[in-house]
Parts: structure tokens; sequence; C-alpha cells
């Protein structure tokens, strides 16, 4: 505790209070209500004021410190780092960072280190394709040579033993977790070219041993054929999946040539079929339903928001995302239209989708192919429908590469990749936080990012050169 010059007893103090005639209230009552008036009227000495004593409850004389956090005015101090910012007790020497556009530890850096780094799994190159759970919490990976699977989770690196991948040019993953409490047990797609024919293969991971659910060598159903493979030459790519968490999910992909990492690219027709989980996994009939078409970037994301009834975000080529709704029964029902967020541009795409209890997040990129904006919308639940909640909120962003959302206590929580640098803002009833920088990679970020909500924030990045695993977690706000 810092020294106090005049320490006026609580005695004087009151009496001082009483001859001006502030109040005719016992000295109890009084409190510390007119500390700040007492200095309007009776002006205390230079670098001095009169202030509340919190354990006595009295106005007492101090050296300056307006907005009464304890950190003394700069201009005044006699002891003790100055307060830099002595009108807001949110801010002074001594407090936790918090991502409020202030420098609330008067370090003259603002919203900095708000991510503290963990590297995890040790330096490794052989990161491939990677992907994760809606929830941001799981991640699988492809690693070339030997070609397997690994995930990561819980800060720790394990290769999947059983069925190794089948095919040669493994482009992307897709994981979606089968037990809400258990790290190990996933659904898994990717996708491969095996015997010449590209496809998009399912299975099952559970307890570190992945089992091929479709046969590997014909995977899933294209389509308009019923066949696994009717050519050679169409490519099946970008699958994801997602599970209701009983008996029931979902595969998408997309087909044909574009690239979903080119801005500007042509429209690819995207597939879907059912999924049935006993646990093991099997496709529901043998024709996949065509529900649309995405000519955005990257794939379609896809979430389950109650049994039997998924969500996906198609982004057509005319610049519109568009929330689906498939649902799962005898065989999948066709896509049903829910919502279209329009002017989203040609630069539209890598949507990201998110559940909390009764709400869904969509997040995506929008703007130019070199510039760009992140918008969020939040919708409730109401059954197999979605109705908006607010309107679309929009986050001014550079070059958006990667996205991902997370519900968060206070609302949503966003992060992005901008060439090496991650950036982060939360969304909450107060609107949108500023944009903090969570950290800069030595490489261009090139895979997803994995981010999980909750009460702890973590961000999960690839940083593909050294190569490293990084989780930055979400130091706790230390603010009163
Ligand atoms: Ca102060
Ligand atoms: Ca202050
Ligand atoms: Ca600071
Ligand atoms: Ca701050």
């Amino acid at each position: 505790m810092r020294a106090r010059l005049v320490a006026a007893v609580a005695g004087l103090a009151l009496c001082a209070c009483s001859a001006l005639g502030l109040t005719d209230v016992t000295p109890q009552e009084q409190g510390c209500r007119d500390c700040t008036e007492l200095n309007l009227v009776d002006p205390p000495p230079a670098c001095m004021s009169w202030q509340c004593d919190r354990v006595n409850q009295v106005c007492v004389l101090d050296t300056e410190d307006l907005d009464d956090d304890d950190a003394q005015s700069a201009a005044c101090v006699l002891e003790g780092e100055p307060d830099c910012d002595d009108l807001d007790p949110r801010n002074a020497p001594g407090l936790g960072e918090c991502l409020d556009g202030q420098d609330n530890d008067c370090d003259e850096a603002i919203d900095e280190e708000l991510f503290a780094r963990v590297q995890v799994g040790g330096a490794r190159a052989d990161v491939g394709p990677l992907a994760w759970t809606s929830d941001g919490a799981i991640g699988l990976f492809v690693t070339p040579s030997p070609l397997a699977l690994s995930t990561w989770s819980g800060g720790a690196v394990a290769a999947l033993t059983g069925d190794p991948p089948v095919g040669s040019n493994i482009t992307s993953v897709a994981a979606a977790r089968l037990n809400a409490t258990r790290p190990d047990e996933l659904l898994v797609a990717y996708d491969s070219v095996a015997n010449l024919c590209p496809r998009v293969t399912v299975g099952r991971a559970a307890m570190g041993v992945f089992s091929e659910m479709t046969d590997a060598a014909a995977g899933l159903p294209k389509l308009g054929s019923g066949q696994r493979c009717p050519d050679a030459t169409t490519r099946v790519f970008a699958p994801s999946v997602a599970h209701d968490g009983e008996r029931d999910a979902v595969a998408l992909w997309l087909e044909g040539d574009a690239d979903r990492e080119a801005c500007g690219a042509e429209a690819s027709p995207v597939g879907a079929i059912q999924l049935e989980v006993t646990p093991a996994v099997a496709p529901v009939g043998t024709d996949p339903v065509a529900i649309g078409s995405q000519g955005g970037l990257g794939g379609v994301p896809v979430v389950a928001i109650g049994a039997s009834t998924f969500v996906a975000a198609l982004t057509s080529a005319s610049g519109e995302v568009q929330l689906l709704r498939l649902t799962a029964g005898a065989s999948l029902e066709a896509a049903a239209h829910l919502h279209t967020e329009t002017a989203c541009g040609a630069g539209c795409g890598r949507a990201a989708l998110s559940v909390r209890e009764g709400e869904l997040g969509l997040a995506y990129r929008a703007g130019g192919c070199d510039d760009a904006e992140i918008r969020v919308r939040r919708f409730a639940i109401d059954g197999a429908d979605l109705r908006p909640i607010g309107d679309t909120i929009a986050i001014d962003a550079g070059d958006v590469s990667r996205l991902a959302l997370a519900p968060i206590a206070s609302g949503w929580a966003v992060a992005w990749s901008e060439g090496r640098a991650l950036r982060y803002a939360e969304i909450g009833a107060g609107g949108v936080s500023p944009i903090a920088l969570a950290y800069e990679q030595t490489a261009a970020v090139t895979t997803p990012l994995g981010l999980e909500g909750g009460e702890d924030v973590v961000l999960r990045s690839y940083d593909a050169n050294p190569g490293l695993l990084d989780e930055h977690r979400r130091v706790p706000c230390a603010l009163p």
C-alpha cells in the first residue's frame, strides 16, 4: 500500500464533510459518496485530492488518484508506478491486459500478449491436410510418409493405428465427434485417388484405432450415378462431416475441377449422403443427394442442430451464403433453404458454423480477393428452423485466408489469419471488441484454425515453417 501523505483520520474527515454542509447524515451513513464533490467544494492543494478510505468508509486527503484505482496520477506520483490513465480505473500498473482497445497494464502496448503460446507435439514438418472438429477441440491430420492419420487433442499428438488411408493425393480431411465426452471417438472422412479413381472415404477412429467404413478402394458413391467410380476423372474432394450425437451423421463433398482455394473459381457441385452410426459407420442408401453448388472459397461446413437435423453453409458463385437444412430419415432429404446472406462479393467463402445451446453461429469471409471483411450472424435454433438474431455483424480485416468461430461465455469469438498473422475478436451484447493480434507465425497460415470456446479460449494453428503445432491460450482477464 502506498503511504498516505495526509491521511485524515475518520473523525477529521467527517468533521470536514459536516463543516462544509454536504450532508446532515451521521458519519456511518456518510460513507464515501461525497468525496468527489468535496474536491469541488474544498479544492485540495496541488497533487492532492479527497478520496475514499474504503476500510473506514470516509473521505481522506491523499496524493491525487482521480480514478481511485490506487495508482497515483503521473504528474504527482511520489511512489510506485504512475497511472498511465488516471481517469479510468480499468487501466493501471499491475492490472492484466484485456481485449478492450486500452492499455490496461500501462506498458504502452494495447491489447498485447492476450494469448500465451504453447507448443505441443514438438517440431514436425510432416503435417499434411488438417481438420478440426466443429468445437475446435480436436485436430486430425495426415502424415505422408508413412501415410497415416494422427489426432491432436488435449495438447498431445497421437498417431492412429489400424487401417492406413488408401490411395494418394489426399488434399483434405474432415472430423466430427462421435462422443461428446470422448475425444478419441471421431467420424473421419478424407479424399484420395486410389486405383485411378478419385473418391471420398469415411471411417471411424476409436481408442487410437482408425477403421475404414466405406470400401476404401471404392469410396462413397458419386453424384448422379449411384456408382462409386463412374469415371476416373471427376475430382471428388473437400469432404465435411457432422454427427447428431445419436444415430445419424452426414458426409458432404465437392465434385469437379475448380480450385476452391482460388478466389473467383467456377462453382463445384456439392454431394451429400446420410451415414448411420451403430457405432459402426455405414452409408445409408447408394444415391447421394445434390444439395447445390459451392462457388466460394473453401469447402462446405456442416453441423448438427438437433437429432437427425443438420445445417450446411454454401457459397454461391453470385456471392451469397446460403444455409440449408439436411434431414436424415429413410434416406437423406433434399436440402431445404433456411437463410441467405447477400452481397458477399468475389472473395466470399471460408464459412464456419458453430453451435451453442439453442443458437447457431455463422462466420464467413466477404469482400474482394485481396481484401476482406469478416461477417458473423447469429440464429436461434427453433426446432428444425433458424431465426436470425440481430443484424449481420461486419469486422474489418485484410486478406483472410482461414477463419474459425466459437461460442464463449459473453457471446462468440472469431479468429482468422491474414498472411502470417493470427487475429482475434469477440462479439457480445456490446458489439465487436477491438481486434487483437493473437500471434504471428513464421510462415503464412495455410491450414485451418481450431478455435475452442467456452470458459478458456484456445486458438490452435500449425506453423508450416519450421513445422510447429501451437496452442494459443487466452490469458484470463484480471480486470475488476
Ligand atoms: Ca489512478
Ligand atoms: Ca487508472
Ligand atoms: Ca498493455
Ligand atoms: Ca487492453
